[in-house]
């Protein structure tokens, strides 16, 4: 099933010069960058995306984490993208998450985990539009498709 999330590459990895690192994991798993733009979030953007956890003790640190400098915020594409993004991710903690996840391999901390990817198709169509108009979106087939692949698999 043809799948998108946001993927936010966040201040600690613009900073830490990680993006095209990050970025490459995507792209070499097959997976599509279908929209991608470096933004500096606002604290009003902070709390729309992260309305879940306005209310809990961390969210101030985090809208200081996020809002603190560059951020890029990508839309992925693939099949099942939504959990396989998550798996190539790792787990919240970058003490807990696992050798070869993005934040297994480059990251020591709970918040400053360097990515940030929807948790379900329902959070990732609610986060996209957080950040991105339609009109931004640009799907594409790639003409490596045949190679990636079976024929009667998802686009
Ligand atoms: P994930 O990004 O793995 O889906 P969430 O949605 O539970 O994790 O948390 C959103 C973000 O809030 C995390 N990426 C992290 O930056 C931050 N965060 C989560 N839990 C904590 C915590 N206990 N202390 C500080 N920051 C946290």
């Amino acid at each position: 099933m043809l799948e998108r999330s946001l993927v936010l590459l966040k201040p600690d990895c613009v900073q830490r010069r990680l993006v095209g690192r990050v970025i490459s994991r995507f792209e070499e798993k097959g997976l599509k960058i279908i929209a991608v733009k470096l933004i500096a979030v606002t604290p009003e953007l902070a709390r729309r995306h992260y309305a879940e956890h306005v209310e809990k003790p961390f969210y101030p640190g985090l809208e200081t984490y996020i809002t603190g400098g560059p951020t890029i915020a990508m839309v992925v594409e693939g099949p099942q993208a939504v959990a396989v993004v998550r798996k190539m991710v790792g787990a919240t903690n970058g003490l807990e998450a696992a050798s070869g996840t993005v934040r297994g391999d480059f990251s020591t901390s709970n918040q400053m985990n360097l990515v940030h990817a929807s948790d379900g198709p329902e959070s990732a169509a609610r986060e996209i539009g957080v950040f991105f108009r339609e009109d931004e979106l640009c799907p594409y087939v790639p003409t490596i498709r045949p190679w990636l692949r079976a024929p009667d698999a998802d686009a």
